[in-house]
């Protein structure tokens, strides 16, 4: 038998996506990555396995932890696939009884008693994960780890915060290596070049969003140097010739954005790149100047066009500066993606309508639309919980494509209906029917065409397709991994509290 690995690092699969996931993209998981990375250049040896990328079933993860026998696993948790990581969990024990198995993620961190329900995890790590597993991994007893959950008998015990490390530079780029770059592939409409990898040049958001985790989580950002040599590696190490950077706000640090274009315009990696923007934080410059290093599409959360809704969900909107955004990115020749949101708290038809038409006056290039989903840790989950109307907590429907929230004033079936005609609606106008034709540019291109016509505006998507390999996660229920009888409650949170303030037990 060969020497047994110190960490394995598990991203669990979200099996239930219907055809539309191939819409979607499907990206490395960076937030393990890096905590990968970093115990690796403390000496420690690391893999990582990607469930969800690599398209794993129950068997081939089972023999991956019998050969390799971790001494830890950390498992990634987003709500969607909690139910199969927690299954993953216990095969884990199953397969390497003495292992450490440590959870991380913005649902596991949301719900630290839920996940110690089941007697396979050990502890969960809440924020930022490097610190924290690198102590657990050291043999720091777990009492003393801050920024960690666990499991004292029957009572879970929350440790103080751990304080953020503003200084991501410290930490080495993410570990590449340990993953395929062949079972990525980004979403449809968000590329010019192939292969494509993403990318984050900060942490955190200011924003107040209700429906979001990352709402007033502390903004932290990288050097621009750094991240131009990140993308120096990709290119000649891995080929990469495009990156969407998935920052939550990319353009808040106008300097570092500037910086940054201007230093990865002068090493003229030949790279396309994508990046959010936020509708009140861009300018003639920074426009240019992206255009200059690259980039050639920006995504805005722009998510309703009805001013109480805005209201509702902390987002308010002013309009003139969002159409003042759209005409800057054209005239410099950027692609403008809009995301908006149906479904909202206090949505009625006519507040759809209003986000409909206001994406079609701004004039976007593409629409993306997604069903309100109330995750764990935010204001719209607590609220939801708080009022009733949370229809069921199966996770698995957590995928923004689902009504979660029962309210009086609309139902499911009106809220899917308009999605169906918001579809029709914006993209066979004669403008949207050339402007899709003009963007072709490669044979993937028209797939991706032929994809996005049958899924959104025929509506031709089956329900709970995928791969049959993958029956082993589907279907499951949260309960029957649920072991050990707690004496502790389940109190609602919020992200931003748990990461930052004292964390409220
Ligand atoms: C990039 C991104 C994607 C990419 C890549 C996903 C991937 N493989 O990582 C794509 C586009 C594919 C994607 C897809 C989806 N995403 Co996404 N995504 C993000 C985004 C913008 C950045 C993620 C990231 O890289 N963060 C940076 C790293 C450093 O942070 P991190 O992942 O949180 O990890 C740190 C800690 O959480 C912790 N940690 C994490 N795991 C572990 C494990 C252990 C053991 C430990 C100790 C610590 C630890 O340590 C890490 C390093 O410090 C986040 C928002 C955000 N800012 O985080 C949303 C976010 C994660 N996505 C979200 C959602 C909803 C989705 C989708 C469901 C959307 C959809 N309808 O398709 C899908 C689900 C995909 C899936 N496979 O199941 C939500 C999740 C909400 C929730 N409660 O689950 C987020 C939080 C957005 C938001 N603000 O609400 N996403
Ligand atoms: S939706 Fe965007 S702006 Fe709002 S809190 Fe989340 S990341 Fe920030």
């Amino acid at each position: 038998m060969g020497e047994r690995l110190d960490v394995l690092f598990i991203y669990p699969p979200w099996p239930v996506l219907d055809d539309r996931a191939i819409l979607q993209n499907s990206l490395p998981p960076l937030g393990i990555l890096s905590i990968a990375a970093y115990l690796e250049s403390l000496g420690h040896t690391v893999a990582v396995c990607d469930v969800h990328g690599e398209k794993l079933d129950e068997t081939e993860v089972c023999e991956r932890l019998r050969r390799l026998r971790p001494r830890f696993v950390g498992i990634s948790v987003l709500t969607n696939m909690s139910i199969p990581a927690q299954k993953i969990a216990r095969l884990v024990k199953r397969e390497v009884p003495d292992c450490t198995v440590v959870v991380g993620g913005v649902h596991a961190e949301a719900m630290p008693e839920r996940m110690l329900k089941n007697s396979a995890i050990d502890c969960v790590c809440r924020g930022d994960g490097e610190e924290v597993m690198r102590e657990v991994v050291e043999g720091r007893p777990l009492a003393q780890v801050d920024g960690l959950s666990w499991r004292d008998g029957t009572t879970v015990r929350h440790n103080p915060p751990r304080l953020l490390n503003m200084e991501l530079d410290r930490y080495p780029f993410p570990a590449y290596h340990m993953v395929d770059f062949k079972n990525y592939f980004p979403a449809v409409g968000s590329y010019r070049n192939l292969p494509a990898i993403n990318m984050l040049m900060t942490r955190g958001c200011p924003g107040k969003c209700s429906f979001c985790n990352s709402a007033r989580t502390t903004l932290r950002a990288r050097g621009p140097a750094r991240v131009v040599e990140q993308i120096r590696l990709l290119r000649e190490t891995y080929g990469i010739r495009q990156i969407q950077f998935y920052d939550d706000t990319f353009t808040v640090f106008k300097k570092h954005v500037l910086d940054f274009c201007a230093l990865l315009a002068e090493a003229d990696l030949g790279i396309t790149w994508t990046a959010y923007i936020r509708g009140d934080c861009f300018s003639e410059d920074m426009a240019a100047a992206m255009k200059k290093a690259g980039c050639h599409q920006v995504l805005m959360g722009i998510e309703t066009g009805n001013e109480q809704v805005a209201a509702r969900i902390g987002k308010t909107i002013d309009r003139e500066r969002y159409k003042e955004t759209v005409r800057i990115a054209h005239q410099h020749g950027l692609e403008v993606r809009g995301s908006f949101i149906i479904g909202n708290m206090d949505e009625t038809w006519q507040s759809m309508t209003d986000t409909l038409d206001f994406a079609i006056d701004l004039d976007v290039d593409l629409f993306q639309l997604n069903i309100s989903t109330p995750y764990p840790g935010t204001a719209l989950f607590n609220e939801a919980a708080e009022k009733g109307w949370l229809k069921h907590r199966d996770w698995y429907a957590y995928g923004q494509g689902e009504v979660l929230v029962e309210q009086p004033q609309i139902t499911a079936a009106e809220i899917f209906a308009f999605e169906r005609h918001a579809f029709r609606r914006f993209y066979l106008r004669p403008v949207s029917v050339l402007r899709m034709l003009k963007r072709i540019a490669s044979f993937r291109h028209i797939r991706d065409l032929v994809v996005a016509t049958t899924v959104l505006l025929l509506g031709k998507h089956k329900k709970g397709g995928g791969e049959d390999k993958w029956a082993c996660w589907k279907d499951l229920r949260e309960e029957d991994f649920f072991d050990v009888a707690l004496d502790t409650a389940e109190p609602l949170r919020m992200t931003y509290q748990l990461r930052q303030e004292k964390f409220i037990a």
